[in-house]
């Protein structure tokens, strides 16, 4: 059977997974707003936000990069499959917000002190986009995943480390919510089944659609 969770409060924290935690309403509106500010900057380029293909098929979320680009199995500097250009810094500030994180989630101050993400995958939804269940492994780091949703809400399908299938649990990522994706669960399946339409709220920066973070630590050099 599928679970869905309760509506939680702001600061309420739910853990769907071990070492899976959820911060509803972690960022402001304000943040949130930036952010999104943020967000149409690192689409302009130098490398342009575009759909990353997937064994030939191009997928239905678009995704501009920081500090590393990703592209389907493996990390570059350069966007060797969109314009050969150089990726944008992974920004100061979201080193910062990546601990601040870490910390909000209950990780001890060695563990936040040592997180210097170095990579964000910075994904758009259309409300017809969607993400298949997938494990985040092309990093050499298993270091924890830092998720941050402003915009439309999506229902977010948390799985198990095994295998695509069940057991997973169906949880409500919100505008403004934070879920740090650690230990146990850094390689747990997970993906989007859908974005809800109409649900991003006044003052987040954004209208329609839904923009998905995640921060990451490549374990790359150089
Ligand atoms: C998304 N997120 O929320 C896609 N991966 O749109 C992910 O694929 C993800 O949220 C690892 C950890 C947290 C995530
Ligand atoms: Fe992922």
């Amino acid at each position: 059977m599928t679970l869905f969770t309760p509506d939680l409060e702001p600061g309420d924290l739910s853990r769907p997974g071990p070492d899976a935690v959820l911060v509803p309403g972690w960022l402001t509106l304000d943040q949130q707003e930036r952010i999104v500010g943020q967000f149409h900057q690192w689409a302009a380029g130098p490398v342009p936000i575009r759909a990353a293909k997937v064994r030939g098929h191009e997928m239905s979320v678009r995704t501009v990069c920081l500090g590393w680009h990703w592209q389907p199995y493996q990390y570059t500097r350069e966007a060797t499959d969109v314009n050969g250009a150089r990726v944008l810094p992974f920004p100061d500030w979201m080193v910062l917000l990546g601990r601040r994180a870490l910390k909000e989630a209950g990780y001890t101050d060695a563990r936040v002190a040592a997180y210097t993400p170095d990579t964000a995958l910075v994904n758009f939804y259309d409300d017809t986009a969607r993400l298949g269940m997938h494990q985040d492994k092309d990093e050499r780091s298993l270091a924890p995943v830092v998720s941050l949703s402003i915009g439309d809400a999506c229902t977010f399908r948390f799985g198990n480390t095994e295998n695509r299938n069940k057991p997973y649990t169906d949880l409500q990522l919100r505008s403004g919510d934070l879920f740090v994706f650690g230990g146990a669960s850094r390689l747990a399946y997970h993906g989007v089944t859908r974005v809800h339409p109409f649900t991003a709220p006044d003052g987040c920066g954004l209208k329609a659609g839904r923009i998905n973070i995640t921060m990451r630590m490549t374990g790359l050099d150089g």
